[in-house]
């Protein structure tokens, strides 16, 4: 369960901590192999290394293509030490045993990320460093492989305990960190090339990401949780900067993500748009000229909810949206970007998380969507409709206004982001009342107008907020009732896919109340 280190090869991009950890390994004894640019930068240290040819007797060839990938390399990682034949194969082809690897990989995520062009993107997909990452981690038996240097004290500790040698639990446990590390870099390549490919089929890609934190706990205290990013190109929590307040909680990150993908559907240059998340829901949403008359309508709509809520902008924060954000307790704020004085405000609650995006999220991005099922993960794209996209049919007697198309369209757009059964009553682009997430659409419907008369009350409006509302129905209503029931509560329009056994039935209750209804063909279901 011990073995000793006598040959360590080491070939990594990122050189952080390179050469104090193969200085400790040369103080112990450790003989040093290296490639091109660690070569050098361990040369230049004033390390005694030999260089990777040396070992190949084969020069670096194809502008680094083929460096590593040589039987003397990929013998020394794979053998078994103790086998005859194996050490046979040695001799004869005069191979020395590689006892530790020790590399990290190039930057392929970074450099996509960074929006890189397509031979970029392929030239920086690193092949001899999985092959040699995943030799060394399969013949963990014999061969510790280091691939963070987050872990290099930890592996000096270790051959410091144990007289030199390394013990299996450590070569276990790198060798599984090393393979995380190889198969969340291939899910990130083959990501890259769907999107590049414009690939819709979710079947041909690799699901999995790369481990960028571990949290404190998960949904819940007793659950443990960890936050993968898949390196997926796309402004939003995964790959935004966080300028101020405690680190994100799982919950956080799903709500923030909630929110901002949400708010991504407002163009910023049509309008200013906010929305509050709580529990993955909007509790209020929001058009406005500025951010701060947006954020207003929005918390108008729950502001009981809002509180401890996640909020949201589509442009850049300003001082005045940020003054009324922080009237109230905030988890969150998600904006493409913030200008100083608006920083300054925010930086007053210490508390308060900050994260700026640098962009918005294309709506109609194809993207993975994964949730996972005992034993299973369900792979889909990403819902990418968007209501300006699809072909509304007037289906009533009436048609609607002018206002009320765009409100149906606004009530639409948000109800994609609610919970089914997703209920929306919306005015004057902004929502007045949601029913998320209930059994029966009917039930969806009858909280979404109990909200607006709360609303109303706290708001001291004496007209009710859902006189001369819109309704949208994430989903078809199957029979008449939901729609009656909105068309009580004062609705005059009502956007819905359609599509239901019933739709005769519906329209005729439609028209009976005097409603327009507008229908979109398509489904927004969300679970
Ligand atoms: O181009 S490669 O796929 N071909 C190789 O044979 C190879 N061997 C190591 N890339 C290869 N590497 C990678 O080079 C390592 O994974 C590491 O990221 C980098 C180290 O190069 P240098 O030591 O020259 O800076």
């Amino acid at each position: 369960p011990l073995v000793p280190v006598k040959r360590a090869l080491l070939s990594v991009f990122d050189k952080t901590g390179l050469i104090d950890f193969a200085k400790a390994l040369a103080e112990r004894g450790v003989e040093l192999v290296s490639t091109g640019g660690s070569y050098k930068a361990l040369k230049d240290a004033g390390l005694a290394v030999m260089d990777i040819s040396e070992v190949t007797g084969f020069p670096e060839i194809m502008d680094g293509r083929v460096k590593t990938l040589h039987p003397a390399v990929h013998g020394g990682l794979l053998s078994i030490r103790d086998d005859a034949d194996h050490q046979a194969a040695m001799s004869e082809h005069g191979i020395t045993g590689i006892d530790l690897f020790c590399g990290n990989l190039y930057p392929f995520e970074d450099v996509v990320a960074k929006g890189a062009d397509y031979a970029t993107g392929v030239e920086n997909i690193d092949i001899g460093g999985p092959a040699m990452t995943r030799a060394a981690a399969k013949n963990h038996a014999y061969v510790t492989v280091v691939t963070d240097p987050a872990d290099y004290d930890l592996v000096i500790d270790e051959l410091d305990k144990n007289n030199g040698r390394s013990p299996i639990e450590l070569r276990k446990k790198l060798a599984l960190k090393a393979f995380a590390r190889t198969a969340a870099y291939d899910a990130a390549v083959s990501n890259w090339l769907a999107d590049q490919l414009d690939e819709a089929t979710p079947a041909y890609r690799a699901v999995g990401g790369k481990l960028a934190e571990v949290m404190r706990y998960g949904e819940n205290p007793h659950q443990s949780a960890g936050f993968y990013k898949t390196g997926e190109v796309r402004p939003g929590v995964a790959t935004a900067k966080q300028i101020q307040g405690k680190t994100l909680s799982y919950n956080n990150i799903n709500d923030t993500d909630a929110a901002f993908e949400l708010v991504s559907e407002f163009d910023p240059a049509r309008t200013a748009a906010v929305a509050i998340i709580k529990h993955a829901n909007p509790c209020g949403v929001a058009e406005g000229k500025t951010l701060k008359d947006a954020y207003e309508l929005a918390l108008r709509c729950d502001p009981v909810s809002a509180f401890g809520g996640i909020v949201a902008l589509n442009q850049k924060l300003d001082a005045a949206a940020a003054e009324e954000i922080v009237k109230i307790f905030t988890e969150v704020i998600i904006a493409p970007d913030a200008d100083d004085a608006a920083r300054e405000i925010i930086a007053a609650k210490k508390n308060l998380r900050l994260l700026l995006t640098g962009g918005l999220a294309d709506p109609r991005a194809k993207g993975l969507f994964v949730k996972s099922v005992a034993g299973g993960l369900l792979v889909q794209n990403r819902d990418n409709g968007v209501v300006d996209d699809l072909d509304l049919k007037v289906v009533t007697k009436r048609a609607p206004t002018a206002q009320e198309l765009s409100d149906l369209k606004f009530a639409f757009r948000v109800a994609k982001h609610v919970k089914s059964n997703a209920i929306v009553y919306a005015k004057d682009g902004a929502t007045v009342g949601v029913g998320a997430g209930q059994m029966s659409r009917v039930d969806s419907a009858r909280i979404a107008a109990r909200k607006a008369l709360d609303a109303t009350e706290t708001a001291g409006l004496s007209e009710a907020l859902t006189k001369g509302c819109v309704v949208a129905s994430d989903a078809f209503f199957p029979f008449a009732d939901g729609l009656l029931s909105a068309a009580e509560a004062g609705a005059t329009a009502v956007i819905q896919p359609g599509g239901s056994m019933r739709d005769d039935e519906v329209i005729a209750a439609a028209d009976e109340a005097g409603l327009a209804m507008v229908l979109t063909g398509m489904r927004h279901f969300r679970h």
